[in-house]
């Protein structure tokens, strides 16, 4: 008899346990990123120190590719773009256009708030200088996320853009040519070859050929999660971004053949990718199952990521007593993406509090999500979204407060700053008013 693809919890029975201990009987990647903090520190500083030599040489030991330079010359975006296939280069414009659509209209304006007659504060959001923005290169070329970096940070209105992904030893050193070319078509035209923690590196300290930036964001492995960490603090980031979720919460209408293309669809980038159902239904559970066999025989990357994603400790698939108890553990787990494939699916999902993006019946699938929604594919993992957002222009954002009060306005509240300046112990706080109204507190 043919084993189980996905592992089962069964947590039906008993009243779920609460918040952090229903959280710890839900399955989740290894992803030590402590443990690899160590073994980036030395490459960060050497790049500190070293500048593009340093980039050239771990360029040479990682990529297997010996460099002329880092910066990517313009001529080869220019021809990356030229040699794109049409029907890709047609996607990937359709991509962009929906993305922008979707962050033209996140974008904030100033506002005035009126707190007492002559006194104001107003908000204002300000881009980010500079950003430099990360697309990896190793097992996953995505110039998908190449767009759904550079959009958000375009449509906040960030001066300076510049992207890095790792030489390509088959494309003469160069980052892979429909990364150079999503570049091209964004308008992007500050690539550089660099990979891993060393990319991160280049835009915390700058080198001899790339300025330093204020922000990096974007996906990478454990390396460039350790890197961003690293570096918190010196540089802006996104997140450390783990390995790609999906968690499906389906009842006995979902449709097996979806549920299991979809799983499938997420295992397939990364051995440690997650795939979760979460079901009430026995039946949905088995006849997802016996889909799943066909359908991997069927596709590409079966040995090296898609059995072990589904194989790993990280998926399973969770049975719950009935469709409410399904909520609270997607809501516990904090997926990355979650797709609800119930009856009235869109009440369900207006529910859910813990999740990068929620995918509302059978006909949003998160591959349109990664490809083509409009919506952003950079997203919390590792459950991270309980607590963060995903990639958006406010992610490029910085708020800041203008406080303008009046000489009336600030004589009115005198009193009570000088009071709590007193009441902290810090006097000269106080002083400050007092000093504008020739050392008197105004109405005492
Ligand atoms: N699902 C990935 C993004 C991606 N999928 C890129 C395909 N290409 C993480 O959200
Ligand atoms: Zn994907």
């Amino acid at each position: 008899m043919r084993s189980n693809f996905l592992a089962r919890i069964d947590l039906r029975g008993d009243a779920l346990p609460e918040g952090g201990a229903l959280r710890d009987l839900l399955p989740r990647a290894d992803f030590d990123v402590a443990a690899a903090l160590e073994k980036v520190r030395p490459i960060c500083e050497d790049v500190h120190h070293r500048g593009d030599a340093a980039l050239i040489e771990y360029a040479e030991k990682f990529d297997g590719v010996r460099l002329d330079q880092v910066r990517v010359p313009a001529a080869a975006l220019t021809r990356a773009l030229e040699e794109l296939d049409p029907a890709v280069r047609a996607a990937l414009e359709e991509s962009i256009r929906r993305a922008r659509i979707v962050h033209r209209a996140q974008r904030r304006g100033e506002h005035t708030t009126q707190v007492v007659p002559g006194g104001t504060v107003t908000e204002k959001w300000v881009p980010v200088d500079r950003v430099g923005l990360y697309a990896p290169g190793g097992r996953s070329v995505y110039p998908s996320s190449v767009i759904m970096n550079v959009v958000p940070a375009q449509e906040a209105g960030v001066g300076s853009i510049a992207l890095a992904s790792p030489a390509q030893k088959e494309f003469a050193g160069l980052p892979h040519p429909t990364i150079l070319a999503a570049c091209a078509l964004l308008g992007i035209d500050e690539v550089y070859a660099a990979g891993g923690a060393t990319a991160v590196a280049m835009f915390a300290y700058g080198t001899e050929s790339c300025a330093p930036a204020n922000m990096v964001t974007g996906p990478g492995n454990i390396w460039v999660a350790a890197a961003k960490r690293y570096f918190t603090g010196r540089i802006g980031i996104d997140a450390e971004a783990g390995p790609t979720e999906i968690a499906v919460l389906a009842d006995a209408g979902a449709d097996p053949v979806h549920v299991a293309a979809d799983l499938i669809s997420q295992a397939e980038h990364d051995p440690l990718a997650a795939a979760v159902l979460v079901t009430d239904s026995e039946e949905l559970a088995a006849a997802v199952e016996r889909e799943l066999e066909p359908q991997i025989a069927a596709t590409k990357h079966v040995e090296d990521r898609i059995m072990p994603a589904l194989r790993g400790r990280q998926s399973a698939i969770v049975l719950v007593s009935d469709i409410e108890d399904g909520l609270e553990v997607v809501n516990a787990y904090g997926a990355e993406h979650l797709e609800i494939q119930t009856a009235d699916a869109a009440a369900l999902a207006a529910r859910v509090r813990n999740a990068g993006a929620v995918f509302v019946g059978p006909w949003a699938p998160v591959s349109l999500g990664d490809y083509a929604a409009g919506s952003n594919h950079v997203l919390p993992t590792g459950g991270c979204a309980c607590h963060s957002s995903g990639l958006s222009v406010q992610s490029f954002l910085r708020g800041i407060h203008i406080v303008d009060y009046t000489r009336d306005a600030l004589a009115e509240v005198t009193h009570h700053v000088v009071t709590l300046a007193e009441a902290e112990d810090l006097p000269a706080h106080g002083a400050a008013l007092k000093a504008r109204f020739d050392w008197k507190v105004p109405g005492q």
